[in-house]
């Protein structure tokens, strides 16, 4: 069921009426993880990368209490201009936003919910929230495994990084049943990094692998999501070294400061981009890209059995 406040954008409408591959990209990325102009011009090549796939890119955000799906460029260029002074959307601010009107950018978990019940299976991000450093005293624990534990859409990222427990993130998603893909790749990619030294549960090596995964689990209502894995591209890769010293350094400031809540994840995303310099930020640029081609073409593959389905 469709709720009277979704939006969905002509563009993507269209797409799903004829079942064409349709992309979900999230837009807490846009506002709270990237600065401004860069996070315009990437969600804006983000979405010509989908396209440049065949498939039809759908930004979500809630815009005026409307959970959109799909978002015009200049609701793009204003969720990025706007920034931090747009409010960042998990499950439990969704409601909120809609009853109060206002703009929110939606977190992974958000943009599922509202992929999902626009019908989108496939998302496109750069990193998923998780289970943070010392959670065993924080409780911090992002919102996004538990939607991955209970709606039907593959995310597709590069991993988590390293401001997070990344063995208990793995823990946490093996307990509430979500499949851990790598994509070309048997070792869990760290984001900045290629390689985490950790295992994933299923190797992929081509999006029509992926696609079986997704047709077994859902086929068989073992209902919930499943995480792609898709190491950045490896020249755009950063030193693990120089990575962790960084992570190390903003983990202790927010530590220091006090920075709890959803305030944490955009303060070390922060912290660590200037601590590498701006790298960072070139890094997550180019992955992101990356998940998108990927998503896209799985999205594809999908496409192309149901199509086969119902012939
Ligand atoms: N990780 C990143 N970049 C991001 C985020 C996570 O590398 O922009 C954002 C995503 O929107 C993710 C959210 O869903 O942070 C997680 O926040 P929290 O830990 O408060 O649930
Ligand atoms: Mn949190």
């Amino acid at each position: 069921m469709t709720h009277p406040m979704l939006t969905l954008s002509k563009d993507v409408a269209a797409a799903l009426a004829d079942g064409q591959p349709v992309v979900a990209l999230e837009s807490t990325i846009i506002s709270h993880g990237m600065p401004f102009p860069r996070n315009v011009e990437t969600a804006l090549a983000v979405e010509a990368a989908v396209r440049d796939e065949g498939a039809v890119p759908a930004t979500i955000a809630v815009l005026g209490g409307w959970a959109c799906v799909g978002l015009t460029a200049e609701q793009i260029g204003y969720l990025g201009e706007r920034g931090l002074d747009v409010p960042k959307l998990s499950r439990r601010d969704l409601p909120l936003a809609l009853v109060s009107g206002g703009d929110g950018a939606t977190t992974v978990a958000a943009t599922m919910i509202l992929a999902a019940r626009a019908g989108v299976e496939v998302f496109a991000t750069g990193g998923i929230g998780g289970v943070h450093r010392g959670a065993e005293l924080t409780f911090d624990v992002s919102a996004d495994l538990q939607e991955l534990a209970q709606t039907n859409v593959a995310v597709v990222c590069a991993g988590a990084k390293a401001i997070l427990d990344l063995p208990k993130t793995l823990e946490y998603l093996e307990t509430h049943g979500v499949p851990v893909v790598g994509f070309g790749t048997d070792d869990l990619p760290g984001f900045y990094t290629t390689k985490t030294g950790l295992g994933v549960d299923f190797r992929a090596d081509t999006p029509a692998q992926v696609a079986d995964l997704l047709q077994a689990k859902w086929d068989f209502s073992l209902n919930g999501g499943v995480l792609v894995t898709n190491p950045v591209p490896s020249d755009q890769a950063l030193d693990l070294t120089r990575v962790d010293t960084a992570i190390s350094q903003a983990v202790a400031e927010a530590e220091q400061q006090g920075i709890g809540g959803k305030d944490a994840t955009p303060f070390l995303l922060a912290r660590v981009k200037d601590l590498t310099g701006g790298d960072s930020l070139e890094t997550n640029i180019a992955l992101i890209e990356n998940n998108a081609r990927l998503a896209a073409r799985i999205a594809a593959e999908r496409q192309a059995r149901r199509a086969h389905q119902t012939a």
